[in-house]
């Protein structure tokens, strides 16, 4: 029963959220034997009934919650539960009741009073279920979450998972490539919603900009009973509230907006970001009542050639980061402090734009950068594609991810670009016709942005590039390639971004380098991992840009990463991954004020 749209749950005089998130009960099902929930239906009762549970909160990943390894470093199924009450009032003829998961990582079965009601697979995405008939109206209800963190070579991302001997018997291990801890859990918000039984399923929009003409085009698309005609109209509302168009009746149609605001993502522009507020509503003959839907909408045009990425007319040179969603205790949990801290960071040192490297970060995060004026490299979880084969199964999964974050995020006036996956096996003669399929798919939802990837292959063997609109690579000179010769870095960057250009004739961002670095540790001349390495190496890149930006294709530099975070436990890593110029707590380390002098600097010229 999953609905076809997947809109953003929020109030409005048809609607009411009722959250869910809190602490649920939790148990961990047997290794040796993932599906006994399922086979034993456990979730026909109370957890607290079929075993001992414990205490879990939602939304966070359950690895590093207790001071048990086992629930750290489970493979397989793992259980929530908790129970809720609904209001009598709300079992009417005319109201639709929603359940809707923000993210859960990776795939998850929910049951409600014991009954399966959605199925998803992929860790980043929201999906709902229509549960109206599965509730029962002023009486207790049970919801029951079984959470597979499992990749294999048919997942996005992919991974493996082996048989290690240990003293207590034999063990399940999850291997993968890519660094970052492989977090599980019920990772964002969960809600329930209501709306009319006749309700806004969806609603797409396009923007664009002739002269100081705003173009807004969109469609809304209604769901539920379809003998029952609904008319939808729309209003349009400036930032202040005040109408600028008012009732334009049909689910289709271009608004126009003369001298409208336009949606920049300038720091020195006095009102970056411009939203407006696309009002929607629905009525009918019979006596449902009106939904209405209230959706942000910046006006803004991109563009696109063999040199540059404009937007409203005017080339964008990007200055950021490479991401993750990390924090301790958390994991890749959502907290409204962690999040607001990172986009003030953001604001502070002057960045205009990060990837979400290497997945779709939460709605809330994406909302943050519609309203700050921060540009979006929107990645899908493709990272490290083709380490473990390039199965058709594997692209199908992948088309999939990507319809599921365009269908999420296409109306975001801050995704610039989708990046359709990072550090893919792109030398494997494999690569070639997957990517060809990739690229055509994303253009089949989307001719309005411009496509990317981040490429790591060494460019005369790369085999995916000619798909993209934009060439990203990542490169880690002066770290894993000439580690501790920071006198190697500016002729290497030059010459690799040149080498981009020259093969595929298109623009070329950097959109990874950096090296790990302990904060407090100071070692003098600079030497690897202490914060005068990472101040010499990041300096000595921002040389080889500055050479860079006297050419036209190069359109932008990204830093990995703005914060340290974990990763699985190898010897390369101390305590994780340090390559942040935040720490995992979000202080600056020294290259913070080198990073912030540039980047305000960069915009006092650009913005
Ligand atoms: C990369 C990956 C990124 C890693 C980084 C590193 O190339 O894209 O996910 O974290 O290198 O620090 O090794």
């Amino acid at each position: 029963v999953a609905a076809d749209g997947i809109l953003y749950p929020t109030e409005s005089e048809s609607r009411i959220i009722h959250s869910l998130d809190g602490i649920w009960a939790f148990r961990l099902a047997n290794e040796s034997e993932s599906s006994v929930g399922h086979r034993e239906g456990w979730y026909k009762q109370e957890l607290r009934k079929t075993g001992r549970t414990i205490a879990m909160p939602v939304p966070a990943s359950y690895n590093d919650i207790t001071q048990d390894k086992v629930v750290r470093d489970h493979v397989g199924v793992a259980w929530y539960d908790r129970t809720f009450y609904i209001p009598r009032k709300w079992n009417s003829s005319d109201t639709k009741i929603w359940l809707r998961f923000a993210g859960v990582h990776y795939a998850a079965d929910v049951f409600v009073n014991g009954e399966l009601v959605a199925s998803h697979a992929g860790g980043h995405v929201p999906f709902q279920a229509d549960v109206t008939s599965v509730l029962q109206y002023g009486q207790k209800n049970l919801i029951s979450v079984a959470v597979n963190n499992t990749l294999t070579d048919i997942t996005v991302p992919q991974g493996e998972v082996q048989q290690l001997q240990t003293d207590a018997g034999a063990r399940f291990v999850q291997y993968y490539k890519f660094d970052f801890f492989n977090y599980a859990g019920i990772h964002r918000p969960v809600v329930l919603y209501t709306t009319p039984s006749i309700y806004i399923d969806d609603i797409s929009v396009n923007t664009d900009v002739n002269d100081d003409t705003g173009v807004i085009e969109y469609v809304v698309r209604v769901g539920g009973d379809t003998k029952t005609r609904a008319t939808v109209s729309v209003s349009l509302l400036d930032r202040d509230g005040n109408y600028v168009i008012r009732n334009v009746v049909g689910d289709q149609g271009n608004l126009q907006v003369p001298q409208a605001r336009l949606w920049w993502p300038y720091l020195m522009n006095p009102e970056p970001a411009y939203l407006y507020t696309l009002e929607v509503r629905t009525s009918t003959e019979s006596a449902v009542p009106e939904d209405v839907y209230r959706l942000p909408v910046g006006i803004r045009k991109l563009g696109w050639t063999n040199t540059s990425v404009t937007m409203n007319g005017k080339a964008i040179y990007i200055r950021g980061f490479g991401r993750h969603e990390d924090s301790a205790i958390r994991g890749k949990g959502h907290d409204y402090p962690l999040i607001t801290r990172d986009y003030n960071l953001i604001k502070w040192i002057g960045a205009n734009a990060y990837r979400t490297s290497h997945y779709p970060y939460s709605e809330e995060i994406m909302d943050f950068a519609d309203r700050e004026g921060i540009m979006i490299i929107n990645e899908c979880p493709g990272v490290d594609i083709g380490s473990y084969g390039f199965k058709d199964e594997l692209l199908e999964a992948h088309k999939t991810a990507l319809t599921r974050l365009h269908r999420r995020d296409k109306n975001r006036p801050s995704v610039v670009m989708w990046s359709v996956a990072n550090e893919a096996l792109t030398a494997s003669p494999e690569a070639y016709g997957y990517f060809r399929d990739i690229a055509d798919h994303m253009k089949a939802l989307d001719i309005s942005r411009p496509i990317t990837m981040a490429l790591n292959k060494p460019c005369n063997l790369d085999l995916a590039g000619e798909f993209m609109d934009v060439i990203g690579f990542n490169r880690y000179n002066a770290w894993y390639v000439n580690s501790g010769r920071t006198d190697t870095i500016i002729q290497n960057v030059k010459e690799e971004a040149l080498n981009w250009h020259k093969k595929y004739n298109k623009p070329v961002l950097m959109t990874e380098y950096g090296g790990d670095t302990m904060a407090g540790l100071h070692l003098s001349p600079e030497y690897i991992w202490s914060e005068e390495y990472q101040v010499k190496l990041l300096s000595k890149h921002f040389e080889a840009f500055d050479q860079l930006r006297n050419e036209s294709f190069f359109i932008g530099e990204m830093i990995w990463n703005f914060a340290d975070f974990n990763t699985a436990q190898t010897y390369v890593r101390v305590g994780g991954n340090k390559k942040g110029v935040f720490t995992r707590d979000r202080q600056p380390k020294a290259s913070a004020q080198l990073v912030r002098k540039r980047y305000w600097a960069l915009a006092e010229e650009l913005d």
